[in-house]
């Protein structure tokens, strides 16, 4: 048996480590059986095709981003909402590994386009850069903000009052280098891995949201393969995504001791700083209800509180 794993990133970026150590485990788990090749970001083609590259069967296995999936299921958008998890990573490593939300209303509808998801996970906080500071939502007016192309993100870009690009992440570099685009929004480890530091004068410790991604499996596939095996995979799938919260807690590390070598500026946002673009974002969290519907609303109302819960168990 063969799967054909496709990822978002580039060698040694967070998805690749995580699909890496998934094929380790797994091909020595089964002495070679089940064997896994590794497609890494733009090998099969933009981000957009990815996730219909899993629908029809191209590919196998994907990580695959809400932030490029709104136009397809929009409930998946509600991981497109700034300033809707927790400020503590612990907190919301627990809730995407165990929501309800999550993997019952919001997994059915990736199950209605054959998909089915194996997990839910982070990357990290997302930070802003940019050729000029951003503190205020004055400075980013009319500024042309990249982030990915979700419906919502761009919504999102637009409360702030900036002019959201929705480009492709292998047109980000160039772009910045020759002014197409002012600004983005990333995880540190994807900002130090693709270089944008060069092209980039300031980098803005916002942590105005965080990123996460889904691992998904072409449903038809997975259900091919014989329960033991589904099990196995299910099994070391999980124990790759406990690992990845502490993998990319060290990649992080890794970028900002990188970054601060590098001549890039580093702002830090205040709390007060950040509550203002936090006010501005508010009403992303009712056009999510308004275009997603009954069940989105029930997949916010119910994620909201569980992040509040897990707020109280594991702390703020
Ligand atoms: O900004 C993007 O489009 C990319 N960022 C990350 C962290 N992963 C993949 C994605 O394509």
């Amino acid at each position: 048996i063969t799967i054909k794993f496709a990822h978002e990133e580039g060698q040694g970026d967070v998805q690749d480590l995580y699909v890496n150590k998934f094929k380790d485990l797994i091909e020595e788990e089964t002495d070679g059986r089940i064997t896994v090749d590794v497609y890494t970001a733009g090998t099969l083609g933009g981000n957009d095709d990815m996730f219909t590259q899993l629908q029809t069967g191209a590919i196998d296995f994907a990580i695959s981003s809400p932030g490029f999936t709104g136009d397809v299921i929009p409930e998946t958008q509600v991981m497109a909402i700034p300033f809707l998890f927790s400020d503590n990573l612990e907190v919301n490593k627990k809730v995407l590994d165990e929501s309800e939300a999550l993997y019952g209303t919001l997994a059915d509808k990736y199950k209605e386009k054959g998909i089915t998801p194996f997990k839910f996970w982070l990357e990290g906080f997302m930070y802003w850069t940019a050729n000029q500071p951003i503190k205020t939502p004055e400075d980013m007016d009319g500024l042309k903000m990249r982030g990915m192309p979700t419906p919502l993100i761009m919504e999102s870009y637009k409360q702030f009052g900036a002019d959201p690009q929705g480009i492709d992440s292998g047109e980000i570099y160039t772009m910045l280098q020759t002014g197409g685009i002012d600004g983005q929004e990333n995880p540190l480890f994807y900002i130090y891995s693709s270089k944008f530091y060069e092209v980039q004068d300031y980098l803005i410790d916002s942590k105005h949201h965080i990123y996460t991604t889904a691992t998904l499996a072409n449903s038809d596939f997975l259900n091919s393969l014989d329960e033991a095996d589904q099990e196995l995979i299910r099994d070391t799938i999980q124990e790759v995504n406990d690992w990845s919260f502490s993998m990319q807690k060290e990649e992080q590390e890794k970028a900002m001791k990188g970054v601060k070598e590098s001549d890039i500026n580093i702002i830090e946002l205040t709390e007060e700083q950040r509550a203002a673009f936090k006010e501005l974002s508010m009403p992303v969290r009712e056009t999510y209800i308004e275009e997603g519907g009954e069940d989105a609303e029930e997949i916010l109302k119910t994620i909201e509180k569980e992040i509040e819960e897990a707020e109280k168990e594991v702390g703020e």
